[in-house]
């Protein structure tokens, strides 16, 4: 069949939106029409070639929601008509790691995945004989894509599509890291570094199981509004004055003008009494992530990288600081196991207890899909949602 699509032919340049070829469903396998579907950092940061797996030419996008058209062979727990949420992050219930109770980083289809291609080693896609390669197993920005059956989670159907695609990366990413990963106990002190797409999704993960002070740190100072509407309870302007309104991201991952290091963990320390019982790293750079470990509390503080960093970045700090007692984890897809807990957060979502719908600042046409990647960089959107 023939599906609009907004391609990434190469890195560092626009989208194009085309009509592509889509071949259906092999065994094991969906079509699903996505009804819509978010643009989340990671898709910048693979486009902007910083991704060390990313393929091109390639269609991004893995926070979507949208129907099931159609299945291949052997598909028996979804059907034709069932809404459903692509999952980057699958759930088998077989591999080791599924089967080890520890960890939600199923392993059954990972290799493929990263290579841009559906299990059996191959593209569904392609455009004028030439291959399309998959992206995080999801694609998106496709009207129609091709997924595994063990890689989407049935929803519910009066969840609407526009906001619940959210789910499919930003708000669980972000509430899960705080419930799932790093488990914060009513009354702790929390700190969240990159109040966007993600750090939000912390803030109201951390008031909504009881947290005591929620400490948002941002260069943008616009973020601390947004911070407060979640749970915010206190602000540091990380940049302060010297913050270039529109500064491009590279400029902006960088922390040589505005407050230092030991100025933030400064800050952090007077307001927790001794360092946070968590923090959270949402902005992907490395020397953040250094700084959130670094304001923990001595002797049990955590610090959960979420942040996806540049190809070639690595993190350092003192060995003291571990030896002294902090914890330095990550979290991918918040520790959610797709298919189990993600219909649990649409339920979440409809009972009113996360809030989903002020987050989604626009609302774009797929033409109009490369303006969601321009207000990301600018700081303008939280989250950009494209509509089919
Ligand atoms: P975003 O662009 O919406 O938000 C990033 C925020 O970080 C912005 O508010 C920005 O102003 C702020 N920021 C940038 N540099 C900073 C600095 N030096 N100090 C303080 N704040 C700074 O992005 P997002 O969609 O929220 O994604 C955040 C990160 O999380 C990205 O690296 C993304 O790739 C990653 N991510 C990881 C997972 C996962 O499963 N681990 C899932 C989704 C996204
Ligand atoms: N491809 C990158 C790593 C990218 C990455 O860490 N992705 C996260 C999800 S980000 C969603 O917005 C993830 O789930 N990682 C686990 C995994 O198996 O990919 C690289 O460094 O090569
Ligand atoms: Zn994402």
């Amino acid at each position: 069949m023939k599906t609009r699509a907004a391609v990434a032919f190469e890195a560092k340049k626009p989208l194009e939106i085309v009509e592509v070829d889509l071949d259906g469903p092999k065994q094991g396998e969906v079509l699903v029409e996505i009804m819509a579907t978010g643009i989340c950092h990671t898709d910048a940061y693979t486009l902007d070639g910083f991704d060390s797996e990313g393929i091109f030419p390639s269609i991004l996008g893995h926070e979507g929601a949208g129907v099931v058209r159609e299945v291949g062979p052997g598909v028996t727990s979804v059907k034709p008509g069932d809404h459903v949420i692509p999952l980057y992050t699958p759930e088998c219930r077989q591999c080791k790691s599924c089967l080890s109770g520890k960890t939600n980083l199923c392993t059954a289809i990972r290799a493929t995945q990263g290579k841009g291609l559906m299990p059996d080693g191959t593209s569904r896609f392609s455009y004028k004989g030439e291959t399309i390669f998959h992206y995080m197993g999801c694609s998106t920005f496709s009207n129609f894509t091709v997924l595994p059956e063990i890689a989407v989670a049935k929803i519910r159907e009066d969840a609407p599509f526009k906001t619940s695609c959210y789910i499919g990366c930003g708000v669980t990413t972000g509430v899960g890291a705080v419930v799932n990963t790093a488990k914060v106990e009513p009354g702790s002190n929390v700190v969240v570094f990159g109040l966007g797409g993600i750090g939000l999704n912390v803030i109201q993960g951390a008031k909504m199981v009881g947290a005591n002070r929620i400490i948002g740190v941002d260069i943008n100072p616009d973020r601390e509004e947004w911070g407060r509407k979640f749970g915010m309870t206190d602000f540091i302007d990380a940049k302060g004055e010297s913050f270039a309104r529109g500064a491009s991201d590279l400029e902006s991952r960088t922390d040589t003008v505005g407050k230092s290091r030991q100025e933030i963990i400064d800050e952090v320390l007077k307001i927790t009494d001794g360092g946070a019982d968590y923090t959270f790293d949402a902005t992907g750079n490395t020397e953040v992530m250094r700084t959130a470990l670094e304001c923990c509390h001595r002797g049990w503080g955590t610090s959960i990288i979420i942040g996806v960093a540049e190809a070639g970045k690595e993190i350092a700090t003192r060995p003291f600081q571990l030896v002294t007692g902090r914890n330095w984890r990550g979290t991918a897809f918040g520790g959610a196991k797709g298919r189990t807990d993600v219909p649990k957060i649409v339920d979440w979502y409809m009972d009113g207890r996360i809030a989903i719908d002020p987050m989604i600042t626009h609302v774009l046409k797929l033409e109009e899909i490369n303006k969601g990647f321009d207000l990301m960089h600018a700081g303008e959107s939280i989250r950009s949602v494209v509509v089919y």
